[in-house]
């Protein structure tokens, strides 16, 4: 899968070079292109704001570099359609379905806004671009970012991870909490390790019993529990 990533703040995604995503960047899995939007801005002082028509506070990216960046990035003599994917607090929420329709996806392309955000005709040019794959604005949830960089950096470890091959255990991905045939959509429930007591705190009987029933169906119970406490608005 090739992913680039254009921002004013390029060392923002430096933390792609590690962990799990950096080992399928160095493994070839992802072939990788991090840009700086302030080298297509031509002006003297690389300029990438104005002022939002109609008044308010703030300055909005400017559509120019952006679609100097973008044609630069898919250009006539690209391999493929990419999808553009624009994280903002409009969008619509960042799902672990949309990460699992990426994670089969040849070739992702992320805009990062700063400000208040990029000028909309930047969406709708795309979104109509028949050499792109589509525009998707997404948000992780209802806070407030500086800009899209840290928004980018979980949705492309969200996806990177799912790719086959990425992963040591697939089995940990078919557990996940949101994958698709969980315990119906559940939290994942508490996991103990050694030692057995740890500053008084023992661990629950049942996961020593050797019952493979009980101490699934306890995982069940501990699962819904949890659900019930910290996402009362997954169960029904
Ligand atoms: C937020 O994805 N987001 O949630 C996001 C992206 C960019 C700026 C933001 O404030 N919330």
């Amino acid at each position: 899968m090739r992913i680039d990533i254009v921002s004013i703040f390029p060392d923002y995604l430096e933390p792609l070079r590690l962990s799990l995503v950096g080992k399928a960047v160095e493994g070839g899995v992802i072939d990788l292109h991090v840009h700086d939007l302030r080298s297509f801005a031509h002006d003297r002082h690389h300029t990438v704001d104005d002022t939002p028509y109609g008044g308010g506070p703030g300055m909005v990216m400017s559509p120019t570099p952006w679609g100097e960046a973008l044609d630069c990035i898919a250009g006539a003599d690209a391999a493929g359609r990419p999808v553009l994917i624009i994280p903002t607090p409009s969008g619509e929420r960042f799902t672990q379905q949309a990460a699992q329709q990426w994670s089969r996806d040849d070739w992702l392309v992320f805009a990062c806004g700063r400000y208040e955000g990029i000028d909309t005709r930047v969406m709708e040019h795309y979104a109509r671009r028949s050499d792109w794959a589509g525009v998707r604005e997404v948000s992780l949830g209802d806070y407030v970012l500086a800009g899209g960089e840290a928004a980018a950096l979980v949705v492309i470890e969200a996806v990177v991870r799912l790719i086959p091959g990425v992963l040591g255990n697939s089995a940990s991905v078919e557990d996940d909490s949101f994958a698709p045939g969980a315990m119906e959509q559940l939290l994942e429930g508490p996991v103990y390790t050694k030692p057995p007591v740890w500053r008084d705190l023992s661990i629950p009987e049942v996961l020593l019993s050797g019952h493979h029933g009980k101490i699934a169906s306890w995982r069940a119970d501990q699962a819904r529990a949890r659900t019930k406490a910290h996402r009362p608005d997954l169960f029904r």
